[in-house]
């Protein structure tokens, strides 16, 4: 496990975590200060070890959002790199930094299966972030199962620059290869250079979220080191979001690589992925993992068969990778679970060999941008608090390097009305950076329905392609 020039070989681990483990034995939970640095790695699995639930926090949350993390999750410590300044939110939460001097220790013996192991925050469509409850079951089989999929062994070296604090580089991202008894090289911050250095180097898998894809290909097309370091992996992965036609194109020209796309989502983790030896085409993320359930439902709850690449449908999904339920909300779980059944609020077709084709979300209210996803009734919320905003909607919008980009439309309470940089600073002292808006509408009303429901589909009209 190495992060620059920092590394963690497995006896280090092993000793590292054991006696950190048995710290963390009287805890229920503990929040851990998920920098992209070792330490973050060593708190992750020392609490599994422990059978204690982490709660990875987003260092780079704002004092809103940090707030309402700290206190659904009430965690009993939070666990930080030493020397790690902590914003005031945490001061009342017991610390522990996280020592990498190897003392001994012994491993506590193995949780249960179903005791929870992550508490993962992510948004909905209104209100704060909810925290996905994932049981030690849930990552074992959503990770064996990728490795199946993609006959990811001890051989392999992962490499990637993806944030600890959600499931595509927490999960896949460090329990991934431990899990697997591979590599793992993090960046530490994502360039076209660095992935290219470390591919060339030692890596044989990179994972990365589309907005990465689009920046490599522009790298890769204008310079042959990094089109050529691309080119001798052995897979290239794409997750998160969707990846661009366009994108997928450019990397196959200038390197030869085929991207393997795979799709799932914080609750059920990884569900869909194209095979290592399987068909590679830029439209579909494959057939479901082995071991999971998947279906297709019409909007009266039925379940479709066809198998005709066109017959639209909900994705619903069951099986050993799904989540326990969100932290303190059952009625927020029972909106999403039916009959063990979860609604993805992803809309698919399926062809004749399974694969799944993906052409939409149900709620315009959740956006993803540059792979985090993101919801339109936090910053709304947020938007609403600042003294020049007097009716807000927020939508997203096409953007080639993020896929959406996050859009307030805004009837001014103030004349001037508030700028935009203005704006996008109240947002990012209350939530996190990339749910800033990156643009600002103004109107003097915003266009509603009879009963009095903002109609976003009007706004995405009025801007059409996004352009
Ligand atoms: C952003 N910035 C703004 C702004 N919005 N500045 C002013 N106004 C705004 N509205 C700032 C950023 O904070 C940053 O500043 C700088 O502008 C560039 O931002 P960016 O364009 O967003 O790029 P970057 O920081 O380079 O990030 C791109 C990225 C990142 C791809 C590296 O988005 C990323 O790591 N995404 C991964 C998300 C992820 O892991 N998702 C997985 C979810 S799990 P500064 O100061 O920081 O430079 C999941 C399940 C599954 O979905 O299937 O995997
Ligand atoms: P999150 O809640 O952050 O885990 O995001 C999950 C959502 O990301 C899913 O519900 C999808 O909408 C989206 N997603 C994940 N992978 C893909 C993919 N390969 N293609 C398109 N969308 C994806």
């Amino acid at each position: 496990m190495r992060f620059g020039h920092r590394s963690l070989t497995y006896r280090e681990l092993s000793a590292v975590t054991a006696a950190l483990a048995g710290r963390l034995l009287s805890a229920k939970r503990v929040a851990v200060w998920a920098e992209p640095v070792l330490e973050t790695c060593v708190a992750v699995v020392a609490a599994l070890a422990a059978g204690v639930a982490a709660v990875p926090v987003n260092p780079r949350l704002g004092a809103r959002e940090l707030g309402h993390v700290i206190s659904d999750a009430s965690p009993d410590l939070i666990l930080a790199a030493p020397g790690t300044a902590l914003p005031q939110a945490l001061h009342t939460v017991p610390r522990l930094d996280i020592s990498l001097q190897a003392h001994h220790g012994i491993n506590p013996p193995e949780p249960e299966p179903e005791s929870p192991a992550l508490i993962i925050y992510t948004s909905g469509t209104t209100g704060p972030p909810k925290g996905v409850v994932l049981p030690r079951r849930a990552l074992a089989a959503g990770i064996d199962a990728l490795a199946a999929a993609w006959r990811w062994t001890d051989c392999d070296v992962l490499v990637h620059a993806l944030p600890l604090f959600h499931v595509h580089g927490l999960v896949l991202g460090v329990l991934g290869p431990l899990r697997v008894g591979g590599g793992m090289h993090h960046l530490t911050s994502f360039s076209a250079d660095a992935v290219a250095e470390r591919l060339a180097a030692a890596g044989t898998i990179l994972f990365g979220v589309p907005t990465m894809y689009h920046r490599l290909a522009a790298a890769a097309e204008q310079d042959p080191g990094i089109a050529a370091a691309l080119r001798q992996a052995r897979l290239l992965v794409s997750g998160s979001a969707a990846l661009s036609l366009s994108d997928y194109e450019r990397i196959a020209a200038a390197t030869g690589q085929h991207v393997v796309q795979r799709y799932g989502m914080t609750e059920s983790l990884i569900t869909c992925a194209v095979r290592w030896n399987g068909p590679r085409r830029p439209d579909t993320v494959g057939p479901p993992l082995d071991g999971v359930a998947l279906r297709l439902v019409d909007d009266h709850g039925q379940v479709i068969d066809a198998v005709d690449d066109e017959t639209i449908g909900e994705i619903e999904v069951a099986g050993p990778t799904l989540f326990l339920g969100y932290l303190n909300r059952p009625d927020a779980t029972a909106e999403v679970m039916h009959d063990g059944w979860l609604r993805t609020g992803d809309v698919a077709t399926r062809g004749p060999d399974g694969s799944l084709r993906l052409v939409g979300r149900k709620a315009t209210d959740l956006i993803k941008s540059g792979g985090y996803k993101i919801g339109a009734g936090e910053i709304e919320d947020a938007l609403l608090d600042h003294p020049g905003v007097a009716e807000v909607a927020v939508t997203g919008e096409p953007d080639p390097d993020l896929g959406q980009r996050v859009v307030a439309w805004v009837v001014p309470a103030s004349d001037p009305p508030p700028a935009v940089q203005d704006l996008a600073g109240h947002v990012a002292t209350m939530l996190a950076p990339h749910k800033r808006p990156r643009v600002v509408r103004y109107l003097t009303a915003l266009p509603r329905n009879e009963l009095g429901k903002v109609c976003k589909s009007e706004l995405v009209r009025i801007t059409g392609d996004g352009a």
